[in-house]
């Protein structure tokens, strides 16, 4: 079996002592296939230093070396914040409004990705398999490349592809998706999103779908697939019920007094529709007035990228509308909203989606949103709770027997979030163990492992050359 190097913006070290249980479920699946195959987790450091190295920082654990390099500050301004984070992140979930570009920034993030190159050549062993994730790290496979890399390049975008009349407003898109066809793997979340893609490569880029899931474009045929990304189902099924007993969940439970819990839970990002979910929670207060004083919503929302301003904008615009419902609905025994800006450990977490009657996941775009999943994953068997699931978010492919809403539709939301809270025994049961299956077999396995198994499989192009 071939050594995997995997490339993302973040690297998770896998602690020798078994972790402290905070990693996402990506990291444990990504250490997983590398203590399996022995490799490299390549990546920023999540530092600035005024000067480059010249080379990466490695700390090796069993088969595998985590190898990182740190930015400059300049770097970091124009490569992550600027170009990721303020151009391909909003452009890609839609919002062309809050797309901040500049040639600048968009030399930034040119300059990192060859960097990044650089340092991860003379790591590379010539039977390898390199898995790049998401879209800081698009031109990585050009710059590989042109630095003599031979060995096979997949790709995966963890963030929704956009429809191509937005994906035409940004300048140089057409470099863009040129450096990601040097991948010869490219793996998408959803069909919408390879479709998305596949419109812009035949109708901008002069370019052809060949069978066998290939495409024929800018002197490249890079593989197309979709693989939704999932999560470790029995592991989390297992964590929400240990939890269950802990001391946080008896603490919420208590704090509840019987009365019926929705919650979310989403990193602080304007893609999550915080803002409609809120204004819809706020009116099914105002239309169905008996569930005053009878639901709690409560809204984890950990800060994220902020020191962005349309970040700090969407901050201040969620704490005004959860202050306003309180402030609006609430008793002196009863708050409607418990609105938490900050993160909790894993297990707590899913133990809180355990006790939940309804988990409310309604981004306005998501690429595929694991929240949902988990949800699903965390509930009492014979008790489960009703996931309320935009019809934007990946999942909603997949997870069909939740109630799907278009979370632009604050009426239409409220509406069924009345529906969710009231549905009976049976018919919650059915729902939930429709999807519960699906995931059972669908997990995070599934997805590293179909994704590595068409990487292998896909002609490398380097070797045809
Ligand atoms: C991107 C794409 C795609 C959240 N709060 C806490 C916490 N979390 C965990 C959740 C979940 C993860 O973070 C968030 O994943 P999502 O999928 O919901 O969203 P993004 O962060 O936007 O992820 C997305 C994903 O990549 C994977 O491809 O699904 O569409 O945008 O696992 O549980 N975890 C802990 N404390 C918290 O307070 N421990």
């Amino acid at each position: 079996m071939s050594r995997l190097v995997v490339v993302s913006n973040r690297v998770a070290p896998a602690r020798s002592g078994g972790g402290t249980g905070a990693e996402g479920g990506l990291a444990v699946a990504m250490q997983g296939a590398l203590k399996d195959r022995g490799g490299v987790w390549f990546g920023w450091s999540g530092k600035t230093a005024p000067h480059d190295s010249g080379k990466a920082d490695i700390v090796e654990i069993g088969a595998t070396s985590y190898a990182t390099v740190d930015l400059s500050q300049q770097d970091y301004d124009e490569y992550y914040t600027g170009y990721a984070n303020s151009v391909l992140w909003p452009l890609f979930h839609n919002r062309i409004d809050l797309t901040d570009f500049s040639r600048r920034d968009r030399a930034g993030y040119q300059r990192v990705n060859a960097l990044f190159a650089g340092h991860l050549q003379p790591l590379l062993q010539k039977d390898d398999v390199v898995w790049v994730h998401d879209y800081h790290f698009i031109p990585l496979g050009e710059f590989l490349r042109q630095a003599g890399c031979t060995q096979k390049l997949g790709f995966f975008l963890h963030i929704p592809w956009p429809p191509m009349e937005i994906l035409l407003a940004l300048p140089n898109h057409r470099s863009l998706v040129q450096q990601l066809c040097t991948y010869d793997l490219i793996g998408f979340q959803t069909e919408a999103d390879k479709h998305a893609f596949l419109e812009y490569i035949q109708q901008e880029a002069g370019g052809e779908v060949l069978s066998g899931g290939r495409i024929r474009a800018f002197e490249q045929t890079p593989a197309v697939k979709v693989f939704p990304i999932s999560i470790d189902t029995a592991d989390v099924a297992t964590l929400a019920r240990r939890a269950e007993n802990g001391a946080q969940s008896k603490r919420l439970k208590k704090s509840l007094l019987n009365r019926q819990l929705i919650t979310g839970v989403d990193r602080l990002d304007y893609t999550k529709g915080l803002i409609e979910r809120l204004e819809a929670y706020q009116h099914l207060l105002s239309r169905y007035p008996a569930y005053r004083g009878h639901v709690t919503l409560l809204q984890i929302a950990p800060p994220s990228r902020s020191d962005l301003a349309d970040y700090q904008r969407m901050r201040r615009q969620v704490e005004t509308i959860a202050g306003h419902i309180n402030g609006t609905y609430a008793e002196f025994d009863w708050s409607p909203v418990r609105y938490l800006n900050r993160g909790f450990k894993r297990q707590t977490l899913m133990g809180f989606l355990r006790l939940s009657t309804v988990g409310l996941v309604t981004p306005l775009r998501d690429g595929m949103n694991l929240v949902a999943k988990e949800f699903v994953a965390a509930q009492n068997p014979e008790d489960p709770g009703v996931l309320v699931l935009s019809r934007f978010a990946g999942a909603a492919r997949e997870l069909e027997s939740a109630l799907i809403v278009n979370p632009y539709d604050i009426e239409g939301v409220a509406e069924t979030l009345a529906k969710a809270l009231s549905i009976p025994i049976e018919e919650r049961r059915e729902r939930w163990s429709a999807m519960f299956k699906h995931l059972s077999r669908y997990d995070l396995i599934y997805w590293r492992e179909s994704y590595l198994r068409a990487l292998e499989a896909a002609p490398c192009a380097a070797a045809a050359a």
